[in-house]
């Protein structure tokens, strides 16, 4: 009973104690949110937000002094040095605020270790207010060791009179994962088996490339007939397969999104018996398999696994111009490249 009555008289006194403090407390905190996407590829733009966060100061915060170090050897401010680098948004002081917005270099940041962004934000007293006040955005330019971090340096928090408010700050780094993108895809060759290689090669040696708003590639496949492309930029690409003998095969309006991690471009069989290259089969390739019908140990550019030079009239790789190679180009008579991509 006795005890009772303890846990009562505890609770009560803590019931008038714990509104009397907090009536009384002052909080500011400024806060990174978590940025977006995560992961991040190379090309995509990275953002996070300042969270600035006042409780309870009669005098009202009316100034914010911020400098934040980014990793220049993954990321990059979207803007030039000296141009401005962060958006200041009306979430926290209004639509009224005045700001300064630079990039600095290392040597004029805190620290002088790396390059920061320095933001001063002022506007209207605010007592108690939550909100955003501006904007980070970078764009991803390396991989690195697979992490762009930020950190807030240095800031100064002030009151309408122009004091220093104390504040909590978090968290001390924010770290975003960075990954390389791959876009993959299948090239088989009609009359190859798909592994393992003729020839003894490791490569099965057909190149893709993919056009976009640049030529990216050629990148070669692989024994399996697989190829991968790295980190290929977000838009929109037409896959091109090619392989000496073979009419090329292809694939356009492929849409890389700017936050995929992955992308497949799917398989495709190429048809061979285009011998002499015009991406056409017809009498000028059977008559130049006929030419050199008969021939052993020609060059095997899928052997070796270094995708040299290659004897197209040996169409299968088998290193001989025979029957077969003969009737692959017979078969596909007629047919023209660039065929579909499809298996
Ligand atoms: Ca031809
Ligand atoms: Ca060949
Ligand atoms: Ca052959």
């Amino acid at each position: 009973m006795k005890a009772y009555r303890s846990i009562v008289v505890i609770i009560l006194v803590l019931m008038l104690a714990l509104p009397a403090t907090a009536a009384g407390a002052a909080s500011a905190s400024i806060s990174l949110t978590s940025p977006t996407p995560n992961p991040a590829m190379i090309g995509s733009e990275i953002a996070f937000d300042l969270a600035v966060s006042v409780d309870g100061f009669q005098t009202g915060v009316s100034g914010i002094d911020l400098y934040l170090n980014y990793d220049p050897a993954v990321v990059t401010p979207p803007t030039t040095p000296g141009a401005a680098a962060a958006e200041v948004l009306p979430d926290f002081f209004g639509v009224s605020n005045f700001s300064i917005n630079e990039v600095l270099p290392a040597s004029q940041c805190p620290g002088a270790t790396k390059p920061c962004i320095h933001l001063v934000l002022a506007g209207p007293p605010q007592t108690s207010q939550i909100g955003i006040a501006a904007r980070f955005h970078f764009r991803v330019t390396a991989v690195g060791s697979g992490s762009a971090c930020f950190s807030i340096v240095q800031a100064t928090m002030v009151d309408a009179n122009g004091f220093n408010v104390p504040y909590v700050k978090s968290p001390g780094d924010l770290c975003q994962t960075i990954q390389n993108r791959a876009t993959t895809g299948t090239v088989l060759r009609q009359g190859v088996p798909a592994s393992p290689n003729p020839g003894g090669g490791t490569l099965a040696c057909s190149s893709v490339t993919a056009t976009g708003t640049w030529v990216y590639g050629p990148v070669v496949t692989n024994t399996d007939g697989n190829f991968s492309f790295t980190n290929l930029p977000a838009g929109t690409y037409t896959f091109r397969a090619t392989y000496p003998g073979y009419l090329s095969s292809e694939k356009a309006g492929v849409a890389i999104p700017d936050n995929s991690i992955t992308g497949n471009v799917g398989s495709t069989t190429l048809r061979g018996g285009d011998v002499n290259g015009d991406n056409a089969i017809n009498i000028l390739d059977i008559g130049a398999v006929i030419s050199k019908f008969g021939k052993t140990s020609v060059a095997v550019r899928s052997a070796g696994g270094n995708c040299t030079t290659d004897e197209p009239a040996d169409i299968n790789d088998d290193g001989t111009v025979n029957i077969s190679d003969l009737a692959i180009t017979a078969g596909n008579w007629g047919k023209m490249g660039p065929t579909a991509w499809q298996p």
